[in-house]
């Protein structure tokens, strides 16, 4: 018999506690012009789900893979990518052949990572949120994009 009275006391304090954090939130929301919002974790958790297992077998849309070309002057493989929204990962794989370190690096819409600088013979990868737009792909070593590692990333 008590406890029944304990729960129904505790819960009336709980919503007390509730609708006083409410009113504390809603005031500071108002001061900050950028409401959070959050659709692309919700977006990748509904399409792996629909997907059953998340090992396709097209490489579309979250994975995308690069090549550092050092051929003539300094160049992606591509310079040109597409992706669909969501999760994508950006492999950059630097030959053996070559003489350079590189990295890949995206950039746009507020978006800004870079992976790790590797060495010939390696690989590395970055991963970023993306939604729809055009971003720009570069090598992060210092000198390289301006000497031609660069290209665009269209987000579908
Ligand atoms: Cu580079």
């Amino acid at each position: 018999m008590l406890p029944i009275g304990t729960r129904l006391s505790f819960g009336a304090l709980a919503l007390s506690a509730l609708a006083l954090s409410a009113c504390g939130s809603s005031s500071k929301s108002s001061s900050s012009s950028t409401p959070a919002s959050a659709p692309p974790p919700a977006s990748t958790t509904s399409s792996s789900s629909s997907g059953g297992a998340s090992s396709g077998s097209g490489a579309s849309g979250g994975a995308l893979a690069l090549g550092a070309v050092e051929s003539s002057g300094l160049a992606f493989s591509k310079t040109t990518l597409t992706a669909k929204a969501g999760s994508v990962t950006v492999t950059l794989d630097n030959a053996s052949g070559n003489a350079q370190p590189h990295g890949v690096a995206v950039e746009g819409n507020g978006v800004d990572k870079d992976s790790k600088v590797v060495q010939p013979g390696s690989t590395t990868s970055v991963t970023v949120t993306l939604k729809p737009g055009k971003y720009t792909f570069y090598c992060p070593v210092p000198g390289h994009r301006a000497a031609g590692m660069v290209g665009t990333l269209t987000v579908q």
